[in-house]
């Protein structure tokens, strides 16, 4: 039989169905989650930062394909938790990682294997029913050699747990080096089924939410120790300007910056206001072609005593 009569049978199968699914990515704090979620979206939706436990809710790309729709959920790094809002993102992520048809672990390639990373292997290897690729992260920081070293280790890691991985994929999101092939080894593992978000959809981050986050991305550059944790951002209100002519719309954003204790306030707001004001322009930026129209953004600094231990302050957070 020839190769054409066969592919014209009504019958065949060669034509790949579409296929629709989740994809969860989890790993250590600062693995680079956000940022590879974002590489294979091709747009910012998650924010990122040189710093642990930056992303604090699960986060959707929507990858869209011809012959699929890859939903990928960044998850919050998983770690020991020290808090109550540290437990309760340990809990996002171990429900994330029951609903998905595929979960990508992410490993840094320049970070040899530790305790941390065992810890997530044998939870990962308890689920059984779910395919696993290991995803070597941030390979633009290391040599070949270090590179082998690392898939060999992670190869062994799966082998002591009792499981085979899925794939083992080293990736740059920052290079973007292997970014596709990434897609199109997780795209297989996806059951068959028609797209689940309208095209063009990138996300389903609600906008209000977009906004705090990259004010919070903003307000993370540069702070050190404990302060990253203590930042927490709402938006209290988008309103658009009374008054303006239709072709010169202000859409005013009022966000509250929450810190823990009052002697944070200084380092947040800065000399003479300086810091604060920095991150207001350098969120607005951002703002403004999220939502393609000027901004006036008001920011306020206010304390929210230990709310990251606080039960009823987490929840008035959204958490
Ligand atoms: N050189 C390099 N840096 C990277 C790469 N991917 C991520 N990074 C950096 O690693 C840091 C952490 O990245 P994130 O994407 O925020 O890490 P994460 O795993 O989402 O972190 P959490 O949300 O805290 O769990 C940031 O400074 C990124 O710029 C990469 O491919 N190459
Ligand atoms: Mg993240």
């Amino acid at each position: 039989m020839s190769v054409r009569s066969q592919s014209s049978k009504p019958s065949d199968s060669s034509e790949a169905a579409h296929r629709a699914g989740f994809a969860c990515f989890v790993g250590r704090p600062n693995a680079g989650k956000s940022t590879l979620t974002n590489a294979l979206v091709g747009q910012k939706v998650a924010i990122t930062a040189n710093q642990p436990q930056t992303t604090r809710h699960t986060v959707r790309g929507i990858v869209h394909r011809e012959d699929a729709q890859l939903i990928l959920v960044d998850t919050p790094g998983l770690h020991k938790p020290r808090t109550l809002l540290g437990e309760r993102l340990n809990d996002v992520v171990r429900t994330t990682w029951a609903e998905v048809d595929v979960i990508g672990f992410c490993l840094p390639a320049n970070e040899k294997l530790g305790p941390g990373d065992r810890f997530i292997a044998k939870e990962l290897a308890s689920i059984k029913k779910t395919p696993k690729i290991a995803i070597v992260t941030k390979t633009d920081l290391v040599d070949s050699k270090t590179l082998a070293e690392q898939l060999i280790a992670i190869d062994q890691l799966g082998k002591e747990l009792g499981f085979e991985w899925a794939e083992i994929v080293p990736v740059s999101a920052v290079g973007d080096k292997q970014v596709d092939l990434l897609a199109d080894l997780l795209v297989p593992l996806l059951p068959e089924g028609p797209a689940l978000y309208p095209e063009g959809d990138l996300t389903d981050e609600p906008e209000q939410i977009m906004i705090a986050e990259l004010i919070r991305e903003a307000a993370l550059e540069g702070v050190r120790d404990e302060l990253p944790h203590s930042i927490a951002v709402v938006v209290e209100e988008m309103l658009p300007r009374e008054d303006r002519p239709a072709d010169k719309p202000l859409l005013d954003i009022h966000a509250f910056v929450y810190i823990e204790r009052p002697s944070q306030k200084g380092i947040i707001i800065g000399p003479k206001g300086k810091r604060l004001k920095e991150v207001g322009i350098k969120s607005r930026k951002q703002i403004e072609a999220l939502l393609g129209t000027p901004v006036f953004l008001d920011l306020h600094v206010k304390v929210a005593k230990d709310w990251q231990r606080d039960p009823r302050q987490l929840r008035k957070l959204g958490f």
